[in-house]
């Protein structure tokens, strides 16, 4: 099925807004993207229709929002090709979903002189998680070291295993260079010697089709609100079987089986694993956004968000004095750059003067910025919605910036 994506771009009513005064031109899809009406409207409906709380209520309200909170757990299964709905945990966003495999799955299993192996190109998302917990059991952490264009030296990789290496942690893609690393075969080779991975698929899932089980990663994360659904909810998947090995991350309602002072037992996966009154709406919300997705079609997303990508290197490239930084050959739509001789935050002042929303900073992943030996770099990251227009104007806007600081 051929996609308008022009057309699609309706769906989204903030994107109907001014910034500054201008058409808004919004580029910082990799911190969160918009929501389009049928998730604002699931949302509303929810709260207007079927809001109880869930998993207790005898009354037929209460079993509407259980129905639909579930509902959302089996269209994750199939979108991400789990074998199991009770492999879906639902998590506040990517951050809480490593949190929770570092302190689960981490302090039950890591001992001391253990090592957890991460890359330099992570999100401090899935740096400091397992640097607490390193402190925590006495564990090291090893680094991964990346390339200069920005991708993952697989030589230095396969060299780091030893017998003590206990989990490989990995980007699916890079927020801060767009790169999307060989996780499929960097998983193969971690599975040689007995070491699961988790995936942190925060950048990937919303932008190409992601199969669990075709992976065979033993943990992967996502944020909702990257995909297209609200802020506050996340998933974790995890195989059943590490899932099961897996004591509960916190105490509290819905997670028990039974309770005395003398003894406490625990649900079984997933519900072990979300304590207290979860974020139902979110959950619902997220379950529509991923309706939405699915009828687009990953496949189309992703070609459309390439077409973008190739657009705006080959346009930004033009411009003089610019240089891209994370030149992978296999990139999701983001593009970091630096402009000689004007600070990346003086760029991003100057372009939301002119409408233009980009990121400016170290994105969250200060080691990627030391490997570069920079202090920070623009980042402009793109969405279904967006459109050559949109790096147009990116582009005029730059012009604009090299005129005012020369
Ligand atoms: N992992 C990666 C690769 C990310 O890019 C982010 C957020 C996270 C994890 C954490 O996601 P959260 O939803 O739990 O916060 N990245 C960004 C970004 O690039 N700009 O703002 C947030």
């Amino acid at each position: 099925m051929k996609i308008d994506f022009k057309t699609l771009r309706a769906d989204f009513p903030l994107l109907k807004q001014t910034n500054r005064g201008k058409p808004l031109v919004y580029l910082d899809n990799s911190a969160t993207n918009q929501k389009p009406r049928c998730v604002i409207d699931a949302i509303s409906h929810y709260y207007t229709h079927d809001n109880a709380n869930i998993h207790r209520g005898v009354y037929e309200l209460s079993e509407r929002a259980t129905r639909e909170y579930e509902k959302t757990r089996v269209t994750i299964k199939s979108f991400i090709n789990a074998k199991h709905a009770h492999e879906i945990v639902f998590v506040r966003g990517a951050t809480e979903g490593i949190n929770l495999v570092a302190q689960s799955y981490g302090r039950t299993h890591f001992k001391v002189l253990d090592e957890i192996m991460i890359s330099t190109m992570e999100h401090h998302s899935n740096i400091v998680p397992w640097q607490m917990l390193a402190d925590q059991v006495g564990a090291n952490l090893r680094i991964i070291p990346i390339t200069d264009d920005g991708e993952i030296d697989m030589d230095a990789y396969q060299k780091l295993f030893t017998e003590r290496t206990k989990m490989v942690a990995i980007a699916h893609a890079s927020n801060a260079l767009g790169t999307v690393n060989p996780i499929k075969e960097m998983i193969r080779i971690a599975h040689t010697h007995d070491v699961p991975v988790l995936v942190d698929g925060a950048q990937a899932f919303p932008h190409m089709p992601v199969d669990v089980q075709d992976l065979d990663c033993d943990f992967y994360v996502f944020s909702s609100h990257k995909a297209y659904g609200p802020t506050g909810i996340g998933v974790l998947y995890g195989k059943e079987k590490l899932l099961e090995s897996m004591p509960p991350y916190q105490g509290g309602g819905d997670m028990i089986e039974s309770v005395t002072f003398a003894k406490t037992t625990y649900n079984k996966v997933p519900f072990r694993f979300e304590a207290g009154t979860p974020d139902i709406a979110g959950v619902i919300g997220f379950g529509v956004a991923l309706a939405y997705l699915k009828n687009i079609g990953m496949d189309n997303i992703a070609a459309h968000e390439q077409e973008l990508l190739n657009y705006a290197t080959q346009k930004l490239s033009a411009i003089p004095e610019l240089k891209i930084i994370g030149v992978a050959k296999n990139k999701v739509g983001v593009i970091s750059f630096v402009l000689k001789d004007v600070h990346p935050h003086d760029i991003g002042t100057v372009l939301d003067a002119h409408g233009i929303a980009i990121r400016a900073g170290h994105h969250c992943a200060m080691p990627v910025m030391e490997r570069f030996q920079l202090p920070a770099t623009v980042r402009a990251s793109f969405g279904l919605y967006n459109n050559t227009a949109d790096i147009d104007a990116l582009v005029t806007g730059l012009q604009e910036v090299q005129r005012i600081f020369k």
